[in-house]
């Protein structure tokens, strides 16, 4: 492919953090670098796994293919290949990748001189995977806890999981990360609206600046939180949806082991009444 003319200002050597000139270069728009030859060997290795394990299971309907986590039985230990053993593996690829595409976020914004705000925001959601399907199982003692590989079947695990503690929606921490979710949602509208209302004017029509949108928010609600503010708003908000979603799955079981409603008996046990 053709380098568009801004690229030779761009592709520029060095910010590697690992290989120096080995992997640093592109193909096509890609960058590749030594993190993104891992990428590429964990998904094509995951992903053949995953088709491996369809192929010796009972259906090839893309819902239902399920790739299952280990018997409880089989603890915190390797299980035989055609018994969770895929499970495991497809989980290091998993891990690898996510990590792997994460360190070449990190190695892009350096060759940019950017910050690495991008690889840290990516982080917390591979934090939220590795809590379902590492630091759980860890601390329940088996890889059986993690949940199966599958579109219908993880979303069976969720219900699942939800229900053994009666009523999911009475985890503390799972409400803090739905509101964080739903906020993260308004903020994104907002934004999204504000921003197209201003500067993507009809025919014939001036484009406004960031006064005219601070001035918006200043009239209808009293203050505006301004043109970068909203942009460090929206990041905090997505990575606590993210870490409250982890720390919500990772108190359930590990640290509470009774129906989520219950938990709130503290409030009914309070001296005052
Ligand atoms: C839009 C960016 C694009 C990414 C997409 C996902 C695959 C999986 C692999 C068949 C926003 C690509 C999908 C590569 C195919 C195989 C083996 C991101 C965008 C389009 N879920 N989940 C979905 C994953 C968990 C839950 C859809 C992944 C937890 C519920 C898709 C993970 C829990 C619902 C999917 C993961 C959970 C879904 C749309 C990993 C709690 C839905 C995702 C690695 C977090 C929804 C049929 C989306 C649905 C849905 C992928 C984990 C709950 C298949 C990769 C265990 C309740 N999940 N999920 O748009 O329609 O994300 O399901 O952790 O209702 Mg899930
Ligand atoms: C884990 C995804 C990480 C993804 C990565 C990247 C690829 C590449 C390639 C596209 C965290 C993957 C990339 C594969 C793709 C290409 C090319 C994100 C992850 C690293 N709940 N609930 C949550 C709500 C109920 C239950 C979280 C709402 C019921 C359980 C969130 C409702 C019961 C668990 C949330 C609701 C129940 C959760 C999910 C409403 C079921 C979890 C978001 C309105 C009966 C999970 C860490 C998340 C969790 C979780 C929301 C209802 C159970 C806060 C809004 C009452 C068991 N629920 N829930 O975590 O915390 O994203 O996981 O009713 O385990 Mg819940
Ligand atoms: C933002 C912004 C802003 C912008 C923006 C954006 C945020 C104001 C200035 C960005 C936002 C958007 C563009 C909007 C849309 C985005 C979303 C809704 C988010 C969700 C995104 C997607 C669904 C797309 C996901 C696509 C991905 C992740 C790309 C997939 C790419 C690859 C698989 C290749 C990766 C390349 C690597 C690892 C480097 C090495 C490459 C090579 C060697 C070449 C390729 C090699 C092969 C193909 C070999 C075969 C590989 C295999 C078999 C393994 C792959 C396995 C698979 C299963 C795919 O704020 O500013 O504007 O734009």
């Amino acid at each position: 492919m053709a380098m568009l003319s801004f690229e030779r200002k761009y592709r520029v050597r060095g910010g590697t953090l690992i290989g120096g000139d080995l992997f640093d270069f592109w193909v096509g728009p890609f960058y590749v670098g030594f993190f993104g030859v891992l990428v590429i060997f964990f998904s094509a290795l995951g992903t053949a796994l995953i088709f491996y394990g369809a192929a010796i299971g009972p259906t090839w309907n893309p819902w239902q293919i399920n790739i299952a986590p280990p018997d409880l039985k089989y603890g915190l230990a390797l299980a035989p290949l055609k018994e969770g053993g895929l499970w495991q593996i497809i989980t290091i690829c998993a891990t690898g990748a996510f990590v792997s595409w994460a360190l070449r976020q990190a190695e892009i914004a350096r060759k940019l001189g950017m910050g690495l705000h991008i690889p840290f925001a990516f982080s917390f959601a591979i934090l939220a995977y590795v809590t379902l399907v590492i630091f759980r199982p860890l601390l329940l003692g088996a890889w059986g806890h993690g949940f199966p590989y599958g579109i219908i079947s993880h979303l069976d695990w969720v219900s699942n999981v939800g229900y053994q503690f009666l009523h999911f929606h009475y985890n503390p921490a799972h409400m803090i990360a739905i509101t964080f979710f739903f906020t993260n949602c308004l903020a994104l509208a907002l934004h999204g609206s504000l921003i197209l209302s201003s500067v993507n004017p009809q025919r014939g029509e001036t484009v406004r600046t960031a006064e005219h949108e601070d001035t918006y928010f200043r009239d209808a609600v009293g203050y505006s939180i301004g043109t970068l503010g909203i942009h460090r708003l929206g990041v905090f908000l997505a990575i606590s949806a993210s870490f409250w979603s982890a720390v919500c799955i990772l108190i359930s079981g590990p640290f509470w082991t009774a129906g989520w409603p219950e938990w709130w008996n503290w409030w009914l046990d309070l001296p005052v009444w």
